[in-house]
């Protein structure tokens, strides 16, 4: 008793619903404390997992380890992501259902880790055929390319995701991955072109430089030394200690072969990769008109070669624009400054685009062949919530993107736990908690929503600035109480703002941004010239990249905002079509260090995860629910009056089977379709005596039909 008492007290409770206080924010936070100092990262509330960035390799994702989680149920063994894969593939399996892994947590908090740990579990434990490996490999080798092209150093995580993903696994009904599907959301682009102090550029470039071969560099035109390239040199860090560019790039190259790209693909890419380098360099100087001229042709050549298209077309069209004037068209020259901005446009273009054909190209080697799937389980990993001292267009995006995680989040739990106790009849006393509906309607609410005013500046013809939008957002939202600027705050808050500056008060916490590049950025214009220029390239990507059928400008394509808004809306609903489950990554410090746990980090982000009230519903609720049918028809065996057929309604004969099997009062309640089981134990106990019940069934079963 003494001994285990100490491991108690030494290790915390591995299910914070069984911590005796449970109201209580210090005993949480001292809970996951104590388990973090003993390098015990998961904690559960239910089936929700708790994890705690450690910073430091645990050796507890082996092979080993995997099979110990294989086939074991929940909680009877230490918390880990691997009991969560598990008994999510096992819930599929059995329930022929379709399922999601919700992974959330602020920016470097472990989600990426997370949802590799997940798939590397599938990718172990399911069973297999050898026409079926081929899948496994190429799910998992997807990971490196899709990070390679669009993961970045930031100053909050070295290995950043910038743009969000949701991958399906696809099984089909023996349980075996058959396939899989990855959507990609809004890549950052922008920093293609540029990075702040202490970021890098995406990862692919350095790898490029570091791991190519000399003479694969000299073909491409390419010098090893990073700092030669412009639009790698403005974050002054292009060796991290933490990030190996070398061996990295040949797990790409070795990826790329796997999933299905040809020689000719590859040499494509590569190409790409190194043209978008070239183009950064580019420079313009004014002309004899103070028009923009180009001050050297060697990129030019390069480019040519690389785009497989003619010099003079590609000079014309990086320095001037064509207007359509009465029938004609007649080129416009550019100034210097309008050149550099057309350059950078162009560059941000094809990466983008090619980050999207990439994706495409991943998805067809994935595609499932076995057509007996029936269910998915997806697994969403997007960029989390990031403040930086400056914040722009790609920061508003990215936390509004959280925010609707949240409100997802929140509707599917606490929301909807209530509701259905509601509508149960089931007596409850209810959870207050933080609804953060109002900040995901104050981004996107339709006339006044922030992205709203932002599209209708963006349409405005002549005069729309940043800060005509800013002037725009004040005028409609006066009062908010989640939207302040310099002009709408109280004296205090305004020392703290500049004049192009809007804050939001996230469910996270407060973010300043500044509007500098808003509209810029929401329109994401390309000179129709410059894709003409483009549909010229015989690289076959770039071809693909820029498809002479593409709407040209009359129609006025959607803003990026917009764009990304329905995108979004679209994940929702793919979602709310599944069964989901939730990983709550948390940060344990701002310095990347191991062993350092700074208590009000984690207490600010227990906080706005909203983790006590999950907490509370889950305490003051019944983690199991079944409708009667569905439960009488599983466990029916179990009872001689229900066996083999009940006569009575549903509800009547899962009363009379829990009775036999001796459920205590307060363990269970029955609402209006549904039984509501309060521990999860109490169902796996029935689970085991039908475990046992069914093998006796199946050998009475064999003996029967022995003896006829
Ligand atoms: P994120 O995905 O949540 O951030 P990552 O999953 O990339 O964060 O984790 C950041 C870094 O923390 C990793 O590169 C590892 O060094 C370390 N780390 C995370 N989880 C673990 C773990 N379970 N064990 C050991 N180290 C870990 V962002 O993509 O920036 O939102 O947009
Ligand atoms: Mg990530």
């Amino acid at each position: 008793m003494e001994c285990s008492l100490t491991a108690r007290d030494r290790v915390g409770i591995q299910d914070f619903v069984l911590l005796d206080t449970y109201t209580s924010e210090t005993a949480f936070l001292d809970n996951l404390k104590k388990r973090f100092n003993e390098n015990l990262i998961y904690t559960y509330i239910g089936t929700l997992l708790v994890s705690v960035n450690p910073y430091k390799e645990l050796g507890i994702y082996t092979k080993k380890q995997m099979d110990i989680y294989m086939g074991v149920n929940f909680f009877e063994l230490p918390p880990h992501i691997f009991a969560l894969a598990d008994n999510v593939y096992r819930t599929m399996t059995s329930e022929s259902s379709s399922h999601f892994i919700l992974i959330s947590g602020e920016s470097g908090a472990g989600k990426t880790e997370a949802s590799k740990k997940v798939l590397q579990f599938y990718a172990v434990s399911c069973p297999s055929t050898r026409l079926l490996d081929s899948v496994r490999d190429r799910l998992l080798l997807s990971n490196p390319v899709l990070e390679a092209f669009g993961n970045a150093k930031t100053l909050k995580n070295d290995n950043s995701s910038r743009f969000g993903k949701y991958m399906d696994i696809q099984f089909n009904y023996q349980g075996a991955a058959v396939g899989g599907h990855i959507l990609s959301y809004l890549l950052e682009k922008s920093r293609v072109v540029h990075q702040n102090r202490g970021e890098r550029n995406f990862h692919i470039f350095y790898q490029l430089l570091e791991g190519a071969e000399e003479d694969l560099l000299r073909w491409l035109g390419l010098e090893q030394n990073s700092q030669k390239y412009a639009y790698l040199i403005q974050g002054a860090c292009a060796k991290v200690n933490s990030i190996h560019d070398k061996s990295d790039w040949k797990t790409v190259q070795k990826a790329l072969s796997v999933i299905d790209f040809s020689e000719k693909d590859i040499e494509h890419l590569f190409s790409i990769i190194a043209s978008v380098l070239h183009i950064g360099n580019v420079q313009f100087e004014a002309g004899s008109r103070g028009y923009a001229t180009l001050n050297s042709n060697e990129e030019i050549r390069w480019l040519s070669k690389l785009l497989e298209l003619p010099a003079h077309v590609l000079r014309e069209g990086l320095t001037h624009r064509k207007i359509e004037a009465k029938a004609e068209e007649v080129l416009s020259p550019f100034t210097v400054d309008h050149a550099r901005y057309a350059r950078d446009a162009l560059a941000k273009a094809i990466y983008g685009r090619t980050f999207t054909w990439l994706v495409n190209k991943i998805n067809a080697s994935l595609a499932n062949k076995d057509l007996t799937r029936k269910t998915v389980i997806g697994l969403l990993d997007i960029y989390g919530f990031e403040v930086f001292d400056v914040n722009s267009f790609e920061q508003f995006c990215i936390n509004y993107c959280n925010e609707k995680l949240q409100q997802l989040f929140i509707q599917l739990t606490i929301k909807s736990e209530q509701e259905e106790y509601e509508l149960e009849g089931i007596e409850w006393e209810p959870v207050a908690y933080f609804n953060n509906k109002i900040i995901c309607d104050l981004v996107e609410e339709k006339h006044r929503g922030i992205i709203a005013v932002l599209d209708e500046e963006c349409l405005r013809p002549g005069g729309a600035t940043d800060l005509t939008f800013l002037e725009k957002l004040e005028e409609k939202l006066p009062g908010h109480p989640h939207f302040i600027t310099h002009k709408l705050a109280d004296q205090k808050t305004r020392k703290t703002l500049g004049r192009g500056d809007f804050r939001l008060v996230h469910y996270a916490g407060e973010v300043t941004y500044s509007v500098t590049g808003f509209l810029d950025k929401n329109n994401d214009l390309l000179y129709r010239n410059i894709k003409d220029v483009m549909r010229q390239s015989k690289n076959t990507i770039i071809q693909q990249c820029f498809p002479a059928a593409e709407p040209d400008n009359k129609k006025r394509p959607e803003t990026v905002a917009t764009q990304f808004k329905n995108s979004l809306a679209g994940l929702t609903e793919i979602l709310m079509s599944k069964e989901p489950w939730y990983v709550r990554c948390l940060k344990p410090n701002d310095s990347k260090q191991p062993g350092h746990f700074d208590d009000n980090m984690v207490r600010h982000q227990i906080k706005y995860l909203g983790l006590m009230e999950h907490l509370r519903v889950r305490r003051a609720g019944f983690a199991y629910r079944r409708r009667y049918e569905v439960f009488l028809k599983r466990y029916k065996a179990l009872c001689p009056d229900t066996w083999p057929n009940w006569k009575g309604t549903p509800a009547e004969g899962v009363k009379c089977l829990v009775e036999h099997l001796g459920y205590k009062p307060h363990e269970y309640k029955m609402g209006r379709t549904k039984i509501f089981i309060r521990h999860p134990r109490t169902l796996f106990a029935t689970e085991d005596a039908f475990d046992i019940c069914r093998h006796e069934l199946v050998t009475m079963e064999i003996l029967n039909h022995g003896i006829t």
